[in-house]
């Protein structure tokens, strides 16, 4: 089975990139072969530094690292070094539907959040993500559950470009995979702590209510303590009901590897100052061997250079393949 997924470079990784996605990386490694890529091509859709964007890539690269990717167990690499995903993004934007692309929620969000340009490529973005997994043909897609739409539109891209030119082709070249998102049962979608209803996000969440991965240990209690819930006092799982206090149970479920219910019954008598501090030292416990070894590896920047370059020789070969089927399927350049 092959596993892919790619994640922004943008440096400042909060919990629910930890919970909802990084943990999955890492455990999806011994399960698969597994393929990760830092996007920092999807980065360029919005307005940016290119000095910080260099930065902010080691700063993820360093991060995932630490959190447990093995580049001796998967590949791991940057984007923009395998050029084969923006060709094959050019390739299968023929099979996208521009009404699709149009009620696509992040476009809408982030279009709505810019205040001079907005870019066609911020439009375009999901076929860039698209590409990026339909390159590998992976079968397997870790995500959060923000990026539901997201991956039903790759999905309906592999099947399009299927249909209309992989159906009755002859020869060697081999169709697109159509991929499953995967996402965890507990903490696909983990709720800014100040406003409960919406997710925790880099972008879109409150400076208070967003915790960092390489917060200190002291910024992280206060987030926690200072974390929205409501005036009832019992712990309970209800998001409709209790969004905040579901929120926090579900972190602390999360980082354990439990259940709600178990969460739920730890704390049947608890107050909700002492539960906050729990659920904080359990994501300080968490995440400080991940601080540790980030500290470790991100001064060497050659070191981490090292690692990309060499996963993105693997990638690059990979992606080449199923470019070559595509285009041989399409008719573009010469017949094979
Ligand atoms: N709140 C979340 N809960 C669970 N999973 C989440 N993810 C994002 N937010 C949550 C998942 O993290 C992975 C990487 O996301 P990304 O590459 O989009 O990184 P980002 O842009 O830094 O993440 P944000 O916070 O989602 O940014 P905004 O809101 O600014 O666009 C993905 O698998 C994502 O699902």
């Amino acid at each position: 089975m092959r596993i892919f997924s790619g994640i922004q470079p943008t440096g400042r990784k909060h919990l629910g990139n930890f919970i909802g996605a990084i943990e999955q990386y890492v455990a999806l490694q011994d399960r698969g072969e597994a393929i990760y890529c830092i996007v920092d091509l999807h980065a360029t859709t919005v307005p940016y530094e290119p000095a910080v964007l260099r930065e902010r890539l080691y700063d993820t690269a360093a991060i995932l690292l630490a959190a447990g990717l093995d580049a001796e167990r998967c590949i791991f690499f940057r984007q923009g070094d395998v050029p084969e995903h923006t060709e094959l993004t050019w390739l299968l934007s023929s099979v996208t539907a521009f009404g699709d692309l149009n009620r696509m929620h992040q476009f809408k969000d982030k279009a709505g959040a810019q205040r001079d340009l907005v870019s066609a490529s911020l439009f375009t973005y999901p076929t860039l993500m698209a590409a990026d997994v339909l390159a590998y043909r992976a079968q397997q897609v870790p995500v959060g559950d923000d990026q539901r739409q997201h991956i039903e539109l790759m999905r309906d891209i592999a099947e399009r470009f299927n249909a209309r030119f992989a159906a009755e082709a002859a020869g060697a070249a081999a169709p697109l995979v159509v991929p499953e998102g995967v996402y965890r049962e507990v903490g696909a979608r983990i709720m800014d702590l100040q406003e409960p209803t919406k997710k925790m996000s880099t972008t879109g969440g409150t400076e208070q209510g967003t915790v960092l991965v390489l917060d200190e240990p002291k910024t992280i209690e206060k987030k926690f303590k200072r974390a929205v819930t409501d005036s009832g006092s019992e712990i309970r799982h209800d998001r409709a009901e209790k969004p905040g206090v579901a929120n926090l149970i579900e972190i602390l479920a999360a980082v354990r590897d439990t259940s709600f219910a178990a969460v739920e019954a730890d704390f049947a008598d608890a107050r909700y100052g002492d539960f906050k501090v729990a659920v904080a030292e359990a994501v300080i416990e968490r995440l400080t061997p991940v601080q540790e070894r980030y500290a470790e590896l991100r001064p060497d920047e050659a070191a981490l250079e090292a690692i990309l370059a060499a996963g993105a020789e693997k990638a690059r070969t990979i992606a080449a393949d199923t470019v070559a089927d595509v285009r041989q399927l399409m008719g573009v350049g010469p017949n094979p």
